[in-house]
């Protein structure tokens, strides 16, 4: 046996070594290496047996110190390798950190936190009651006597029982408006007043892209001496622009309440359109009417009105000394026009996919 078997294995070894790139791979190089069964210095150390006598020492010398070597470099080389492997149960503080889906309000809450905020800075108070409410303060004091159509099975629903109720008369229906509240402020308080009262409401209507049987109003109202239309005027159009923008344009057209004397809608200038009444779409050619304000290029947002001498003398007013305005608007409507919704059953799903669009 000459030296050479000896100095293959050797290159082999460090051609072997050179290319083993992590603990596992090292752990394989010296299982071929150093094994005890079939590693192959131990079978080079075999083949010693066989060697002429003269040379077994030399060659038994020169296999040890390759054994050595591969050895010392296969545990330096382990080492390096661990060192740079995480320890179990460390935090690596460079790996980016995991977000916590966080939750906000329901837009229409938020929104009507808006609204209440506008108002109280001009002074208004916020009150409110109960939704089962008594015929007198839904609709009696509000000059709708027995006979007129709002109190109808078609419009109202009426509880199939009267019940108790902490606020008076019994209830025997769910409100329509919240306007039985103001009445209530008025039985108890003398003017001047000045607030709003929001909440739920409901109607016999069934549900469309622009109908719920339960919606969100806000009325207001403002009594006092010398309480006038520009008061009313005024007030609305301060909240319309504070609330949609200072650059959109406001407009009060004639209406109809039984509640109020004269009466008015409020229009704001369609945003979708720009009050021209008119959009063109990509594609097409010419212009088509605007579908947010069907061509108009207005949109209705609420009611208003000087309170009838009637709802005055219902709570004990002196209607020759108090004059006032109110006003009542839905808020999923004045929702559906501030962001471009089309479908109000959107804002009742809890779909996040649609919940989670507002950037509250
Ligand atoms: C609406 C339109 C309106 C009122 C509500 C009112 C309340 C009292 C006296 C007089 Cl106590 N009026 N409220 C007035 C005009 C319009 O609501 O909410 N449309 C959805």
């Amino acid at each position: 046996m000459s030296d050479s078997p000896i100095d293959s294995l050797r290159l082999q070894f460090h051609s072997d070594l050179a290319s083993a790139e992590n603990e596992a791979e090292l752990r394989a190089v010296r299982d071929r290496y150093l094994a005890r069964k079939g590693g192959m210095v131990s079978g080079l150390l075999k083949a010693l047996g066989s060697a002429p006598p003269a040379e077994r020492p030399r060659l038994g010398q020169l296999a040890n110190s390759l054994k050595q070597e591969i050895e010392t470099q296969l545990d330096a080389r382990t080492v390096a390798a661990s060192s740079t492997r995480t320890p179990k149960g460390t935090v690596d503080v460079t790996l980016p950190g995991r977000l916590p889906v966080v939750g906000h309000r329901h837009p229409l809450a938020v929104l009507r936190e808006r609204i209440e905020e506008i108002f109280t800075r001009m002074g208004f108070l916020v009150i409110e009651g109960p939704e089962l409410e008594d015929d007198y303060h839904n609709f009696e004091a509000l000059n709708m006597p027995a006979d007129h159509p709002a109190r109808d099975m078609q419009d109202t629903l009426y509880l199939s029982a009267p019940m108790r109720s902490s606020a008076g008369n019994p209830a025997t229906l769910l409100r329509t408006h919240t306007s039985g509240m103001q009445i209530r402020y008025m039985e108890t308080h003398q003017p001047p007043v000045r607030l709003i009262a929001p909440g739920r409401v409901y109607r016999r209507d069934n549900l469309d892209l622009t109908h719920t049987p339960m919606f969100t109003q806000v009325e207001g109202l403002v009594v006092g001496e010398n309480v006038t239309l520009a008061d009313l005027k005024g007030t609305l159009d301060l909240f319309v622009r504070e609330l949609f923008g200072q650059d959109r344009t406001v407009r009060f057209r004639p209406s109809f309440f039984p509640y109020t004397e004269p009466s008015a809608e409020v229009d704001i200038s369609c945003a979708a359109c720009g009050g021209t009444g008119l959009v063109s779409k990509p594609g097409q050619s010419g212009e088509l009417g605007c579908s947010m304000c069907k061509g108009t290029g207005w949109v209705e947002i609420l009611g208003s009105g000087m309170v009838h001498p009637a709802v005055f003398e219902a709570v004990g007013y002196d209607s020759e000394k108090y004059t006032g305005f109110a006003f009542g608007m839905g808020i999923e409507r004045i929702a559906l026009l501030k962001w471009g919704v089309e479908d109000i059953r959107l804002f009742y799903e809890n779909d996040l996919r649609f919940l989670e669009q507002f950037p509250l």
